[in-house]
């Protein structure tokens, strides 16, 4: 497979400092070459401009959506990164950053297919908007955008519309949502699998489930979107809003490699590792390690 790698370094999305690091330390724990290994041809794009913007002008272009005319300028470039990569025949993967590129990502994608899915694993919804939202952070947003609801400012990212069907979006390990976000989840009705509902059902259980609507939706293609606080918060100290109650490394190959096996999965984005909140590199070693995984599944 040619894999195209896309770096954002950006935290404006979270309002944090470390998180635009991500892509560089994933460099620095060659990423590439543990990409390499698996018989890929590997394009390293390097990462995507972010311009400066003083954190005094955070609320400068919009009262409840911190940083947003930076947020949009990279998102729009990365989208067409990821068109491009896809037109190419290529399988974009794009490391963050914080989860606010999930605008871009899933712009990208679904403008290259036609009926495009996104599976989400995270610990929260990102199904804000900012009315519902209670940070202001974008981060927390991304996924509500997608499927057209919110502000324009973020809907009409790379082009005008929605993204993804709701009923093509599926949210894995969710257990912190915020009021508006559940209330959404239930008009929408989402494919939401919270981690209560991952315990219930198994993740086995899930994943069936999973396939099955995959399938009678008649989905072309999947787009990825994995936030390292997914995991448990045991596990990664390296991420700026960790849960509780989270998923296992062994839930989430199993997971990966599941999704893999469908052979719809086109796209991914690998976010929010945080390498000033991280100890000793844990967060991004376990980011390494499935990162290796991953593409040993891609044929
Ligand atoms: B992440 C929160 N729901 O909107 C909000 O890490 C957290 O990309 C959002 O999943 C977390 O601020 C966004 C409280
Ligand atoms: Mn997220
Ligand atoms: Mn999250
Ligand atoms: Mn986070």
């Amino acid at each position: 497979m040619n894999i195209s790698l896309i770096g954002v370094p950006m935290n404006y999305g979270c309002d944090r400092e470390g998180a635009q690091y991500g892509p560089e330390k994933l460099r620095e724990k060659k990423i590439v070459d543990v990409i390499k290994k698996y018989n890929h041809s590997i394009y390293d794009f390097g990462n995507l401009y972010v311009p400066k913007v003083c954190d005094t002008e955070k609320y400068a272009f919009h009262n409840r959506m911190k940083y947003l005319k930076p947020i949009v300028e990279v998102n729009t470039n990365l989208a067409h990164q990821v068109y491009s990569a896809l037109a190419a025949g290529n399988f974009p993967f794009v490391i963050g950053g914080d989860h606010s590129l999930g605008l871009g990502s899933i712009a990208g994608a679904s403008k290259y297919y036609e009926n495009l899915a996104v599976v989400w694993i995270d610990a929260h919804g990102d199904i804000n908007t900012d009315e519902t939202s209670p940070s202001g952070n974008v981060h927390g947003m991304p996924l509500a955008a997608a499927m057209g609801v919110g502000c324009t400012s973020l809907t009409d990212v790379y082009y005008k519309g929605v993204k993804v069907r709701p009923e093509n979006v599926f949210i894995i390990g969710a257990r912190d949502l915020d009021e508006g976000e559940v209330q959404l989840a239930k008009d929408k009705k989402l494919n939401l699998y919270t981690m209560d509902k991952v315990k219930y059902m198994g993740v086995d259980g899930i994943l069936k489930d999973i396939v099955e609507k995959l399938k009678a939706n008649n989905v072309e293609a999947v787009h990825l979107s994995f936030d390292m606080d997914a995991l448990d918060s045991d596990l990664v100290p390296g991420t700026g809003t960790p849960v509780t109650d989270g998923m296992t490394i062994d839930e989430v190959k199993y997971v990966f490699k599941h999704l893999m096996d469908t052979k719809l999965v086109k796209s991914m984005d690998l976010v929010e590792l945080n390498t000033h909140l991280d100890k000793n590199d844990v967060t991004a070693e376990v980011a390494i390690d499935l990162v290796d995984w991953t593409f040993k599944l891609i044929a």
